[in-house]
């Protein structure tokens, strides 16, 4: 089938080839990517239908397809930050996480400040599974961490819980308006879904830094931007507002949709 190459096909690529960034070892996958595709506007315009109709037609408890080891080709491509910048975390990072804590607060009966040995000896899941960022490309990974359904259930959630707020290590912006730390959120049912992790390791290796080491969320059902990196805390609520510009993550308050389910 001929492929039409677009002025702004074109240009992509040259960017992409200028500014050095290697396609090759992850797939671009569909036109989730093309960011000024016409599908994909539609799609993101009717972003509050889709999320209704997949909630509607798609169980709560859908899989994400996973996949084999011989399907896993290539190293996990790390994207958006790589390696915090920032004194608590670097200090963390030099003691092998030793002194880290997961802080599980806000609508739970019993908060929870959980170290890594606490983490690792609660029951866990590994799934492979593809990564699909909004940029375009894809990468299959191993991935192996606790439930967060696990971690919930040991808190107590409250009944008017409606939200899970996921708070990051890594500092995204700096500007004269302030730092802003990268922050994520999503509902009761993906929060309960069962391939939803947190993980810490990684094509059976301890999770990488460039990943989001010590903890990284896995919602496989959605867009890579979802997927919390540096994890130090977890906040069940009842509402996004109050947290950053109120849209539920740090990609949201610049315009992305809440919802990126895929
Ligand atoms: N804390 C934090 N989490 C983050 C990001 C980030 O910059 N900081 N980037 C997001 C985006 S856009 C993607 S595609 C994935 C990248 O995960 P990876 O580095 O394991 O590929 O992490 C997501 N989670
Ligand atoms: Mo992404």
């Amino acid at each position: 089938m001929a492929r039409l190459i677009t002025r702004r096909n074109f240009l992509t690529g040259t960017a992409l080839a200028a500014s050095g960034i290697v396609l090759s070892g992850c797939d671009v996958f569909d036109f989730l990517g093309e960011r000024e595709n016409a599908m994909r506007q539609f799609m993101l315009k009717a972003n509050g239908l889709t999320m209704r109709a997949q909630r509607a037609l798609l169980s709560p408890d859908r899989l994400a397809t996973e996949f084999t080891e011989a399907d896993i080709r290539q190293p996990m491509r790390p994207n958006g930050v790589t390696r915090p910048d920032d004194i608590d975390y670097q200090t963390l990072a030099s003691n092998g996480f030793a002194d880290f804590r997961l802080e599980v607060t806000g609508l739970v009966d019993r908060p929870l400040s959980l170290d890594l040995e606490a983490i690792r000896a609660m029951p866990a899941r590994t799934q492979i599974t593809r990564h699909d960022c909004v940029e375009g490309w894809s990468c299959i990974a191993k991935w192996t961490g606790v439930p967060l359904q696990a971690i919930l259930d040991s808190a107590g959630v409250r009944p008017q819980a409606r939200y899970v707020v996921f708070h990051c290590m890594d500092t995204i912006e700096r500007s004269l308006s302030g730092e802003v730390k990268y922050y994520e959120s999503i509902d009761m049912i993906d929060a309960r879904h069962p391939q939803t992790i947190l993980a810490y390791g990684m094509n059976d290796m301890a999770l990488p830094i460039e990943n989001g080491a010590p903890l990284r969320v896995r919602v496989e059902r959605q867009l890579g931007y979802k997927m919390a990196k540096y994890v130090r805390g977890i906040e069940v609520v009842e509402s996004l507002a109050g947290f950053g510009a109120g849209q539920g993550g740090y990609w949201e308050d610049r315009g992305y949709e809440w919802y990126a389910g895929i």
